[in-house]
Order: structure tokens, then C-alpha cells, then sequence
């Protein structure tokens, strides 16, 4: 089945120089990136992309985590792989969440670690089903930004300006 799924390379990767080994290990998918971009993740963007983590110890320190703070690297690669079950192909080559127990040769075994306050730092973040896959694309990316049409979207004037917005 054809999907398409939200990665994001995090400030830890970005500060290990690790940007050209994970796209090199996610084009073993063979899938297409539809959408990319560099970004400062604001508070706003951060809280409501980990949401669903908002009553757990150590939500404060992943908002820090994704926004750059604890790496100084304020910024976060984005990106769209669109193609052939590119959920659960991108989600395998990525590895569990803990680093600590990701297959050793995928890539959070590979270069993740878990800091001494308890964040696992593992380099990359990528949708785990096609319901977030949605929420997260649509929150990352506007319509404009990506290249194939992959959810409906609809055109409005803003200030006398035509604009697309996921619709
Ligand atoms: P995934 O990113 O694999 O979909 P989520 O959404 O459960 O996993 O977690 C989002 C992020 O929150 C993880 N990538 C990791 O940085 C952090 N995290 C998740 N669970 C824990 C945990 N038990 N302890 C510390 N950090 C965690």
C-alpha cells in the first residue's frame, strides 16, 4: 500500500554530523522524499507534535531535546518519504524507541543513547502509523511544501494572497 510518512532528523543527529549516513541508510527504502525542509521548532510546534507524551516525567526534557536546547543545534531536518508501505519500511530501518534495545544495526541502535536524565536521544523521529503519519505531516508541512498531492487540501485568499491549506 502506498503511504507516506513524517521523518524528522533531530538535533542530535543534526550535531553528530549524522545527516548523510541516515539519508544514505533510509534511500535503502527506495522511496521517494516529497517534502523537506531545515527548521527552528518552536515551543508551540514541539508540545503539540509530543502531545500524547504530556503527563510523562520527562515530557519538559523532550520538548527541550526536539527543540535544540540540550545540543545547541536549534533545528530539525523535516521530511516527507512517500512510496510502497514507506510507514512501516521507514519505522523498521529507524529501530525501537529505546536505542538501548533497537536492533544494533538499525539506525537509533546504531546512534542513539539514553541521557543521563532519562530522554532517549535517538536521532531520528518517524510516523508509527498512518493516523499520525497524517496529524504529523499536516502540523510539519504546508500543502505548497510537498509535491505530490497525498491528502486533500483547498485554496483560501489570505490578505489578498492565494494560499493552500490541508483542507
Ligand atoms: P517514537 O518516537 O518511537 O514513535 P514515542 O512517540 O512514544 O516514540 O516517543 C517520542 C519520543 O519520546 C521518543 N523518540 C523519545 O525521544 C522519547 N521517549 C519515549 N519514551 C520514553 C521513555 N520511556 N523515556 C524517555 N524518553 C522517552
Amino acid at each position: 500500500m502506498i503511504n507516506q510518512t513524517l521523518v524528522l532528523i533531530k538535533p542530535d543527529g543534526l550535531k553528530k554530523s549524522l545527516t548523510g549516513n541516515i539519508l544514505t541508510r533510509l534511500s535503502e527504502t527506495k522511496l521517494e522524499i516529497v517534502a523537506s525542509k531545515i527548521l527552528k521548532v518552536t515551543k508551540e510546534l514541539a508540545e503539540k507534535h509530543y502531545a500524547h507524551l504530556k503527563n510523562e516525567p520527562f515530557f519538559g526534557e523532550l520538548i527541550n531535546y526536539i527543540m535544540g536546547d540540550i545540543h545547541e543545534r536549534r533545528k530539525v531536518m523535516a521530511m516527507v518519504y512517500w512510496g510502497e508501505d514507506a510507514i512501516s519500511k521507514v519505522r523498521s530501518l529507524a529501530g525501537a524507541t529505546n536505542p538501548e534495545e533497537a536492533n544494533p544495526v538499525s539506525i537509533r541502535g546504531q546512534y542513539g543513547r539514553i541521557t543521563t536524565k532519562g530522554v532517549y536521544e535517538n536521532v531520528l523521529h518517524a510516523s508509527a502509523n498512518e493516523k499520525e503519519a497524517e496529524q504529523e505531516i499536516k502540523m510539519w508541512f504546508s500543502p505548497n511544501e510537498v509535491i505530490v498531492d497525498i491528502y486533500p487540501s483547498r485554496e483560501i485568499i489570505k490578505n489578498n494572497v492565494k494560499e493552500k491549506v490541508w483542507g
